[in-house]
Order: C-alpha cells, then structure tokens, then sequence
C-alpha cells in the first residue's frame, strides 16, 4: 500500500467537539476525517483513518503500517505524545515516516505538554492550527 497513509488517533479525540472548543476547536473528529478523505483523493491518496484510547493498538497500527508498505503515517497520539516510550520505540522500529499531529500547540501549554516522545522519533510535526494540522500533515506525506 505505498499509496496509503495511515491516520492514527489516540485518547480523548474520539470525543472532540464536545468540550474545551478554545483549545480544539468545535469539530468531530468524524470532521476531520471527512477533510482528510476529501484532500486524501484530491492528492491521488487512499487513508486507513482510526483512533483508540488504548496505546497498544496504536503500537499495533504502527506495526500494521510498516508491513503493509504505507507511504506515511499521521499521529496525533494524544496525551501518550508526552508519556508512551512504547510509542517512541514503535516509530524508531518501522522505516515508514511518522508525522506527528496536534490541533493544539502543546508548547504554548501546560510544562507537562511540553516533553514529547513522540516528536523525538517522528520524521516532523505539524502543530497549532486546530483541523487544518491534518491537512498540512497530509499534503508534507504526499510529497514524501
Ligand atoms: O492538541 C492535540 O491534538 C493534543 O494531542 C490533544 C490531546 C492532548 O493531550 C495533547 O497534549 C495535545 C488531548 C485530546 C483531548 O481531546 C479532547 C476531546 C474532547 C474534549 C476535550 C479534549
């Protein structure tokens, strides 16, 4: 599948939309999957887009993404950005590409936001423009 880029999403973001709209805007993730799906055809890409609230399947997914040849994968691991070593080794062990996604700009937050595993072992990060992080996250995968 070196056409396809994987968009994995970890805790919480299966319920955006319903709180903190200053901080993550007001659409449903099913929002931003439809943005994606609508950019991913434009660009000539297929997607697999899936969240979970549990870090073994994103690690699962990493996994998944790197046998079945996708171009790149998007991670927005939630808060596991800033705790899952297990996240950070998953992206150290697969040759795809891992851009990691945040709607927020986790910086300009809490201290505890500030650390990211993550971002130690992704290839870039696009960060702090609500929805639109997605879509810039896609079109830098289509040009990888
Ligand atoms: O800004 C981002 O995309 C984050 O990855 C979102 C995570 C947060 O832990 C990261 O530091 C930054 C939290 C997602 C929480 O999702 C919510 C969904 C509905 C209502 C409130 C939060």
């Amino acid at each position: 599948m070196p056409d396809t880029v994987f968009i994995l999403n970890g805790p919480n973001l299966n319920l955006l939309g319903t709180r903190e709209p200053h901080i993550y805007g007001t659409a449903t993730l099913a929002d931003i999957e439809g943005d994606c799906r609508s950019l991913a055809s434009r660009l000539g890409l297929a997607i697999v887009f899936r969240q979970s609230n549990h870090e073994g399947d994103l690690v699962d997914w990493l996994h998944e993404a790197h046998a079945e040849g996708a171009r790149a994968v998007l991670l927005n691991a939630g808060a596991y950005t800033h705790t899952s070593i297990a996240l950070h080794d998953a992206i150290k062990s697969i040759s795809v590409p891992v851009i990691e996604v945040h709607l927020s700009d986790p910086d300009t937050r809490e201290p505890f936001r500030h650390l990211s595993y993550v971002g130690m072992a992704a290839a870039d990060c696009v960060k702090g423009l609500g929805r639109r992080s997605y879509l810039v996250a896609l079109e830098r995968a289509a040009a990888l």
